[in-house]
């Protein structure tokens, strides 16, 4: 019986071990597992014996739990913390005012003009001993220098001399969730929505604590927790008290709460006839729901609004323009100090001019007549979050109007959660892009950080890709996307790959074999599936509605602007959207440097070539192939990279663990047939026009036009619930 029972307890704990090392992806890049590398590890043991930490502050707390958390695990013993500096190997963590220790030190020089975010990590004498000082003006820079701290130990960084002075380039770092309170996400692939709100404010999922850890750890400042296509029940007493229990969880992470403001909330949830913005009563209205906000979150953000666009209720319903409905809103969040986030994501079905033309042309000429607690939300291109846009034009156009970036974390238009597609790339494309509003160097990111036009606010948000899946990003390698947001809202100038490296090192490894094979795949992804979705330019050749899949023959839907021919236009002579002077001129909302270069056939980049430009099938390209030729190359080699990086993730197996291994190599298979299915279905329908042939050293399709053309998933992901 004992030696029943002994086997029992045996199995059973070795059960629980299983469990407990469960390489689900849930830990993100917060695993904390000790460092495998012994000499480091010996380095690190030795220069860390213990911490303190003054102060008692909910903020400072969480610092605290997650430095004892982190180094415990990364340096496989506990590290205790102490009142005093005795000895060498002290880490000494806070804020001159809440820490009498770090006061002492003299770091006023260090931390002069660092703003309440900001932090130092630098060394230093204390009580005579050399001391490892992480210091900030505000506790929320002590957590984030906290965060970084940790993160030099996860990456193997040395830490002998320590000399890091950091603050964020922009002030609002925030995630937009397009969760709906039915707990769907809009173009959601990672499940359902992380909030529960049935059964808030009574239960606080653990998990709401995880995703403020990650977002603070990577300088996430703000959540929109609500879709930008609102439900004016967020505003109900009901609905505030549990998205106050959510802020509640949140504050102590820095991670203020926004919220979606539906423009006809006044009508639908407040009796009044009218949303009318010039209308007092309606003013009244809303003041007095922001005032009564203000009583449920005390530190609540502002509000994000998508107004006339898609349907959405705005204040053109009432013949007002967007700046009197985004100012009404701005009055009444103003003297509690919030903002308002007023999108730019516009186009009416009624306007017959280019899409891609209507949000400069409507919002250009309201330059300078929003409130200063305004900030205008532009997408990164002028379409929608395609595989790859030209930045957008208004960036650099309004330069008395706070632009604020908005990008898609979640990949809508690029294969889903089911492809793995590295966006750091991509967004450091449009950052970097030259805007010349005041000359060469006027970048899209001088823009953003305000530092072109002296924006007095400035901000960045990315459309979340997470949800309830164990992971959090459907896809593992989602969570770099996540990872990168963050890293790059922070400090606009970090590279893509040096943000690949850190995210590589925290959550898959160190090993130096290992992290190159895996920062290739993921710096090669974006272009690959640029190559095997829409090449050379072109654009919103997806499948009608869920978005997934090829969909270049669309052209029946409610609108021609929602279909595909209305952006390819491929005829029997050649294919693309002409936009120079010749076609719709969308070209001149760039400056004229800019204009000059997308409109000269010499000049533009083959990337945008057909974003631009209509050329024929036979037109030479610089490579000298003609066009239908080297668009074949594109599907092809975006093909061929995906075999690529399924082999190097191959032979990565014995350097990450099975599970993670595993989940990722079944979704590479899933990613390499999506995109030989892209390349056969657009080579297939694009061939009816150009009548030439697939080129040689290109994998003929491999199932008729037909067939690709009656594929439906009527319930593939993401999709818009209609109400
Ligand atoms: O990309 C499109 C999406 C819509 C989205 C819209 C927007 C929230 O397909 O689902 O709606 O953009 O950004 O408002």
């Amino acid at each position: 019986m004992r030696i029943r029972l002994f086997y029992f307890v045996l199995i059973f704990s070795f059960l629980v071990s299983i469990h407990l090392q469960a390489e689900d992806g849930y830990r993100l890049w917060l695993r904390y597992d000790e460092i495998k590398d012994t000499q480091k590890l010996d380095t690190y043991r030795a220069s860390i014996t213990s911490w303190i930490i003054e102060g008692s502050s909910p903020t400072l707390k969480v610092a605290g739990d997650e430095l004892n958390m982190g180094l415990k695990g990364l340096l496989g013993e506990p590290i205790p913390s102490v009142n005093t500096i005795e000895e060498e190997g002290v880490l000494l963590v806070g804020t001159p005012s809440s820490s009498p220790l770090i006061a002492s030190l003299n770091l006023d020089e260090q931390l002069r003009g660092l703003p309440e975010e900001g932090f130092i990590i630098t060394r230093t004498s204390a009580n005579g001993h050399s001391t490892m000082v992480i210091a900030a003006n505000g506790e929320v820079g002590v957590l984030y220098g906290t965060y970084h701290f940790l993160k030099l130990l996860q990456t193997h960084q040395d830490i002998d001399k320590l000399s890091v002075k950091s603050a964020p380039d922009v002030q609002h770092r925030i995630l937009n969730h397009w969760d709906n309170l039915d707990r769907t996400v809009e173009r959601g692939y990672a499940g359902f929505s992380l909030w529960d709100w049935h059964k808030l404010p009574d239960f606080i999922d653990p998990r709401y604590i995880d995703y403020a850890r990650a977002n603070a750890s990577v300088g996430i400042n703000g959540t929109v927790i609500t879709s930008v296509n609102a439900n004016a029940l967020i505003l109900t007493p009901a609905y505030m008290e549990k998205a106050a229990a959510l802020a509640d969880v949140f504050r102590p992470y820095g991670l203020k709460v926004y919220l979606t403001a539906r423009f006809s909330a006044p009508v639908e949830i407040g009796g009044l006839e009218t949303a009318d913005p010039l209308d007092p009563a309606v003013q009244k209205w809303w003041k007095d729901k922001v005032d009564e906000i203000y009583t449920y979150i005390p530190d609540f953000g502002g509000f994000l609004v998508k107004a006339n666009s898609e349907g959405q209720p705005g204040p053109q319903d009432y013949g007002r323009n967007h700046a009197e409905g985004a100012n009404m809103l701005a009055d009444a969040v103003a003297e509690h100090g919030g903002i308002v986030m007023w999108r730019a994501f516009v186009y009416s079905e009624e306007v017959p001019d280019d899409r891609a033309k209507q949000a400069y042309d409507e919002f250009k000429p309201l330059d300078g007549s929003f409130r200063d607690n305004v900030m205008v939300q532009v997408k990164n291109g002028a379409i929608d979050f395609q595989p790859r846009e030209p930045f957008h034009p208004l960036f650099g156009a309004m330069p008395q109007t706070p632009l604020m970036m908005e990008f898609q974390i979640t990949q809508e238009y690029l294969g889903q959660a089911t492809h793995l597609v590295y966006l750091a790339p991509f967004f450091e494309e449009v950052l970097q892009a030259d805007t010349y509003a005041q000359g060469e160097g006027s970048t899209v990111a001088k823009v953003i950080d305000g530092s072109l036009h002296n924006y007095q606010l400035t901000g960045v948000a990315g459309v979340a890709n997470i949800g309830t899946d164990r992971n959090w990003t459907g896809h593992h390698f989602g969570q770099a996307n996540w990872y990168a947001f963050g890293r790059l809202t922070w400090d606009m100038g970090l590279s893509s790959e040096a943000i690949a490296e850190e995210w590589i090192g925290m959550t898959f490894t160190n090993e130096e074999g290992a992290m190159k094979t895996i920062k290739s795949m993921m710096l090669n992804s974006h272009e690959a599936v640029v190559n095997y979705m829409t090449p050379l330019g072109l654009h919103h050749i997806m499948g009608p509605g869920h978005h997934y899949g090829p969909g270049p023959w669309v052209k029946e839907m409610s609108r021609p602007d929602w279909t595909s021919v209305y952006y390819h236009r491929a005829d029997e002579e050649g294919i693309g959207f002409d936009r120079t002077a010749s076609g719709s001129n969308a070209v001149a909302q760039y400056f004229p440097p800019v204009a000059e270069k997308f409109s000269n056939l010499q000049q533009c980049p083959d990337k945008y070539l057909l974003w631009f430009h209509h050329l024929d099938w036979d037109y030479k390209m610089k490579s000298d192939q003609i066009l239908w030729d080297e668009i074949a190359y594109h599907y092809q080699a975006g093909v061929d990279t995906v075999r690529q990086m399924q082999e190097s993730w191959n032979s990565l197996e014995s350097e990450v663990d099975e599970e993670r291994f595993k989940h990722v190599q079944a979704f590479l298979e899933i990613q390499k047939k999506e995109a030989v299915w892209w390349k056969d279905a657009c080579l297939s329908y694009f061939q009816t026009f150009s009548d030439r042939p697939i080129p040689e050293g290109v994998e003929k399709p491999e199932q008729s036009l037909e067939y690709y053309q009656s594929q439906r998933f009527p319930f593939a992901p993401g999709i818009r619930p209609r109400w």
